[in-house]
């Protein structure tokens, strides 16, 4: 099983500043991590990072047929984006939407996704554990599906 970690704009950013906000790990911190969670759960795992709304674009239309599934990170993208919605859409693949903060305890404007009614589910507000239980849930949504 192949899944996919996807992050937005300004994750790199991580670690250095807002710590009281998305925690003290920087991305490379939970990159890592997160690869360990996923080898113990026997999945493999890509990760990709950028800052850039149309590179996100044809990183998920490049997941068709590669990828069993993603963990999506959007960022701030995560409340502005059509054109990422649009891709997920097209690729039609199951994906959990992951935030670092609690985006429903923040300002109006971040309360709302365009991603999250198209997600498998949604996990936010538990930091860097966040991708944890978003891999897991994820994971555990497709060995079901796959054993149907
Ligand atoms: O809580 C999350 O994971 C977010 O997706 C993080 C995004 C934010 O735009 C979303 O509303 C919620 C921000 C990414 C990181 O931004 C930083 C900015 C300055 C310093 C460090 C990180």
């Amino acid at each position: 099983m192949h899944i996919a970690v996807l992050n937005g704009p300004n994750l790199n950013l991580l670690g250095e500043r807002e710590p009281e906000l998305y925690g003290r790990a920087t991305l490379a911190e939970i990159e890592a991590a997160t690869r360990e969670w996923a080898r113990a759960l026997g999945v493999q795992c890509s990760w990709t990072q950028t800052n850039h709304e149309g590179e996100l674009v044809d990183v998920i239309q490049g997941l068709r047929g590669k990828a069993d599934g993603a963990v999506i990170n959007a960022a701030a993208f995560t409340h502005t984006s059509l054109a990422v919605r649009d891709a997920l859409l097209a690729v039609r693949l199951p994906f959990v939407e992951v935030h670092l903060s609690n985006i429903f305890a923040r300002e109006p404007e971040r309360r709302r996704s365009l991603l999250a009614d198209l997600a498998v589910g949604v996990v936010t507000g538990f930091g860097a554990e966040s991708y944890r239980l978003g891999l897991e849930g994820l994971v555990g949504y497709l060995a079901s599906r796959h054993g149907r």
